[in-house]
């Protein structure tokens, strides 16, 4: 019998999937109320599923845990179950078990979304039939289809630690930089779990950039300079204009794409690489990447109201990300406010607020992180809210003629369900 932990997004994708197989299966949740309880008692209504507390006896007669990422290494029923030589394994793993079409794994701590959803757009322009999913938001186990011919999958580090086996035909750690430090011992150990990715790997695609990927020679290489290889994809500017390049071959300006940051740059040329080792042709890739607009959350611009542009970044949860938000629109306008804010993570926020005091008129901040935050900036002007709308009609205040910017650099979970609340609450205050 095998037993599936946590009733999320997950849990009711392995549900779901163990019973087509007819695979028994018993599944918990430690909490009472958990959030998709009601679809998964009117899917499955004959089922039982053990709500609250976990003890040990959930692991009598099971030769198989299957995990959500959500559950950490440390809770005990995961020590426990580990300490009987029972497998606690990801619904990535059972997903590759049964995958019959190629898979291609995107991990990395900022940018996977993005370069997931481009390369799955550039895969359907050349006409085959792909699936994207993983961490991005659609369980790795509901994309299953027999006549699926690529799956592009987002891989988290959570998913990665519960993960033994998984067959990719190429992947990559797109960068490495610290985040969910309450999730592990150290940053080495988090490095550890993103660059496992590798081990999978038929074809390896590495950033040349990234100083904490190991450099493999038979890897295909991408990065901001010259391609040194002509297999390889970097950029180059001639007469100030920057042209994305195969080896010497010029593929693309950069301008042209709509997505804008030298992040962006980077998370292209990622795509660009992982479709060139499957074979996908650059002039497709290359109408893929002009077309594409960009996901929700991420540096999306919203509107233009009363001379002042409003982007909302809810996405970015870490420092490094809000960094790369505020250097995009820096290179472009004069006048930035920034709202902040939530949950900060274990990491170090210094480059941030030097950012903050050089280049960013005024900052909004928000949430349970926002007074620790605010004593830190010293220079730029610093207002607090209480809520989204607060935020915004303080910020629209502060600035004329410029950019009002939601990049919290923390996570949302303590006034709002998830970033993409949070994103909308930004997007509806907006108006
Ligand atoms: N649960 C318990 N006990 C616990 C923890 C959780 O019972 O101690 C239960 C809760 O009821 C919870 C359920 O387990 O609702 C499932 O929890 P989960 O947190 O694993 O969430 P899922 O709904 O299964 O969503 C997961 C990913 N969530 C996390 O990794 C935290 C989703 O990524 C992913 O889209 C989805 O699987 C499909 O693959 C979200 C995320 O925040 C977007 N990811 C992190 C990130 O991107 O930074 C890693
Ligand atoms: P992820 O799925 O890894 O969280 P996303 O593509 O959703 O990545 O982007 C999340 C946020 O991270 C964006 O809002 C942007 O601010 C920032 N970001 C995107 N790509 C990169 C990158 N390559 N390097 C650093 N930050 C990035």
């Amino acid at each position: 019998m095998k037993l599936v932990l946590g009733l999320g997004d997950t849990g009711l994708s392995i549900a779901r999937f163990l019973s087509k197989q007819n695979i028994a299966y018993k599944l918990a949740d430690s909490r009472t109320q958990p959030p998709f309880l009601f679809d998964y008692l009117s899917e499955f209504p004959n089922s039982e599923p053990v709500l609250g507390h976990w003890t040990q006896d959930l692991l009598v007669d099971i030769d198989e845990v299957f995990i959500s990422p959500g559950i950490a290494q440390t809770q005990n029923i995961v020590i426990w179950a580990r300490a009987k030589n029972i497998p606690v394994t990801s619904d990535i793993e059972l997903f590759s078990r049964y995958a019959k079409a190629p898979v291609i794994g995107i991990t990395g701590s900022n940018g996977k979304s993005t370069v997931t959803q481009l390369l799955g757009e550039m895969i359907a322009n050349e006409g085959k039939k792909v699936a994207v999913g993983g961490n991005i938001g659609k369980p790795a186990l509901d994309c299953l289809d027999d006549k699926t011919e690529y799956y592009v999958l987002e891989l988290s580090s959570y998913q990665l630690d519960y993960t033994q086996n998984l067959n990719l035909l190429t992947g990559v750690v797109l960068n490495i930089t610290p985040d969910h430090l309450d999730r592990y011992d150290s940053f080495e150990q988090y490095i550890d779990s993103k660059l496992s990715l590798y081990q999978y790997c038929q074809h390896l695609v590495v950033n040349i950039d990234e100083s904490l990927v190991p450099k493999k020679k038979s890897a295909k290489h991408f990065g901001v300079d010259m391609p040194k290889q002509p297999t390889d994809f970097g950029t180059v500017t001639c007469h100030g204009s920057c042209y994305f390049l195969k080896g010497d071959d010029v593929l693309m300006y950069v301008g042209d794409m709509q997505l804008i940051g030298e992040h962006n740059v980077t998370n292209v040329l990622a795509a660009l690489a992982l479709g060139d080792q499957i074979g996908l042709s650059t002039d497709s890739m290359v109408e893929s990447i002009k077309a594409f607009k960009g996901l929700e959350h991420r540096l999306e611009w919203v509107a233009k109201k009363q001379g002042v542009d409003y982007y909302n970044d809810s996405k970015a949860t870490n420092v490094v990300s809000t960094l790369k938000a505020l250097n995009a629109l820096i290179d472009r306008h004069e006048n930035i406010v920034l709202i902040a804010g939530g949950i900060a993570k274990q990491e170090d926020y210094t480059p941030l607020f030097d950012l903050i005091d050089k280049d960013v008129a005024g900052v909004v901040l928000i949430g349970q992180s926002a007074k620790i935050l605010g004593e830190s900036i010293k220079k730029s002007s610093v207002s607090y809210a209480d809520s989204m709308d607060e935020a915004v009609s303080l910020a629209g205040d502060m600035v004329n003629d410029g950019v009002v910017l939601l990049s919290p650099a923390c996570a949302s979970f303590d006034l709002f369900d998830n970033f993409e609340a949070r994103g909308e609450a930004f997007k509806q205050a907006v108006g």
